[in-house]
């Protein structure tokens, strides 16, 4: 199975609107202007909510091969849920992708790991593409090894979910978040190759070699050709690096 990479851009709470619409117009003309073929690498960015309108309206308009899609997304389809956004919300405005899960979620707004299955659950029912992050803290390392801990982080989701599930996983250590230490490539391959096994064991072959696994903590132009290399990692999960249109683009200029 040929599974398209995927680039991903994970601005966080840190774009405003005005640099979001410079970041996009500019990430466009720079991915147009390369001589690489880009036919072959899917390209997303995640803006905060209040920029996706634009971002749509952009991309609509120049026609712009780029994705997008939210940061996050309510469990509960509409409502009286002050301050949520559903997940109609998000298809309406042609989102592809929501990250779930992340582990600034986990960690600040107590996420656990049955809201992240039923916000899976939640964004497949409005035809989004769930990017379900999954990753050990330092001490879970170190108590548990390498794959334990984002391995069953992942099956409480697996188990919420039909073979035919069209989701994307990310695997993000929390040590190398924004830490500048990223994992070493050998050490992603370890914990992906793992998380495809558990996708394997739960949903099937034909899920786990479909289904795109990403590597994220620490991603930069230097590094990305590293992870690339290695069969169970189909691309990046990119914070602090994707806030420089320049460097995300070299990253998605990675072959
Ligand atoms: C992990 C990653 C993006 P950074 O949070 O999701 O951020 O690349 O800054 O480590």
């Amino acid at each position: 199975v040929n599974r398209t990479p995927l680039i991903a851009g994970n601005w966080k709470m840190n774009l405003d609107h005005l640099q979001s619409i410079a970041f996009v117009q500019k990430l466009a003309w720079s991915l147009r202007d390369a001589k690489h073929d880009y036919s072959e690498v899917e390209v997303a960015v995640f803006p905060p909510f209040t920029d996706l309108r634009s971002v749509q309206t952009l991309v609509t308009a120049d026609k712009l091969d780029l994705r997008y899609g939210g940061q996050d997304l309510s469990e509960h389809d509409s409502g009286a849920y002050t301050g949520e956004v559903s997940g109609a919300f998000l298809a309406a405005l042609d989102c592809r992708y929501v990250i779930i899960g992340h582990s600034e979620r986990r960690q600040y707004h107590g996420e656990t790991d049955e809201l992240i299955a039923r916000k899976t659950v939640a964004a497949l029912r409005h035809g989004l593409v769930p990017v379900v992050c999954v990753g050990e803290t330092a001490e879970d390392l170190e108590k548990h090894g390498p794959s334990a801990v984002p391995v069953a982080q992942l099956g409480v989701v697996l188990a919420a979910l039909e073979a035919d599930a069209d989701v994307v996983v990310a695997y993000e250590p929390v040590w190398a978040i924004g830490s500048g230490q990223a994992a070493t490539p050998e050490q992603a391959q370890q914990v992906c190759g793992a998380l495809r096994a558990s996708i394997a064991e739960a949903l099937g072959d034909e899920a786990a070699a479909r289904t795109r696994i990403l590597y994220g903590g620490s991603v930069k132009a230097a590094n990305i050709a590293g992870f690339m290399k290695h069969k169970d990692v189909d691309g990046a999960l990119v914070g602090g690096a994707s806030l420089d249109v320049g460097e995300f683009a070299s990253i998605a200029r990675f072959p």
